[in-house]
């Protein structure tokens, strides 16, 4: 296998587009001969994580769930390519202390990226109707609305907004990809 395994591990809101993103650098690094995997959270929830719900220690064993899994594909050589809300910082801390960093002989490790698209951008989408319905008090716990969202301090990549509007998938999975292969990934 001509690439070395790491995580690129997607945080931000509810609607600021990380499940397009990882689809769109799947789908770049695909045309490229480079083998990837996506974990999203929302998907994963309905198996692997289909017993937790939105509370933190809930939220908290998502991310360690996925961080685990994830490190086995990085294991096996793959990039893979991680996307959940994962609000807490902490909880990102920990998923990048549990993989080796860059000084490791194998250099497979985390590449934090943050989707950094206001909550008037997100919330205006609201794709699913999910941000009306907590407004509404119908979902309680919505990160952003009435749960906490702790923004990265020390990301790789920061994916912004211009002008309150969202790169093009295919700008973002550049940008991305860039990084990866400047970095030596690819
Ligand atoms: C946040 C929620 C909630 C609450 C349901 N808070 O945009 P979506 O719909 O498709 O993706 C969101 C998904 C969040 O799952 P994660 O595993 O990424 O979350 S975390 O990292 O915080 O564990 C959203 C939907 O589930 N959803 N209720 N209360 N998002």
């Amino acid at each position: 296998l001509n690439q070395k395994g790491c995580v690129l591990w997607i945080t931000g809101l509810s609607g600021s587009g990380k499940s397009t993103l990882a689809c769109s650098v799947s789908r770049e690094l695909h045309s490229r001969g480079k083998l990837s995997y996506v974990l999203d959270g929302d998907n994963l929830r309905h198996g692997l994580n289909k017993d937790l719900g939105f509370k933190q220690e809930d939220r908290t064993e998502n991310i360690r769930r996925v961080g685990e899994v994830a490190k086995l594909f990085a294991d096996a050589g793959l990039i893979c390519i991680a996307s959940l809300i994962s609000p807490y910082r902490k909880d990102r801390d920990a998923c990048r202390a549990m993989l080796p960093d860059e000084n490791f002989i194998e250099a497979r490790f985390l590449v934090m990226v943050f989707m950094n698209m206001p909550l008037a951008l997100c919330e205006a989408r609201d794709t699913k109707g999910l941000y009306k319905l907590a407004r509404a008090g119908k979902i309680k716990g919505f990160t952003g609305i009435d749960d906490p969202y702790e923004p990265p301090l020390n990301c790789e990549i920061e994916i912004q907004n211009k002008d309150g509007i969202c790169p093009a998938p295919g700008e973002m999975a550049k940008q991305v990809v860039s990084y990866l292969e400047e970095k030596g990934f690819l």
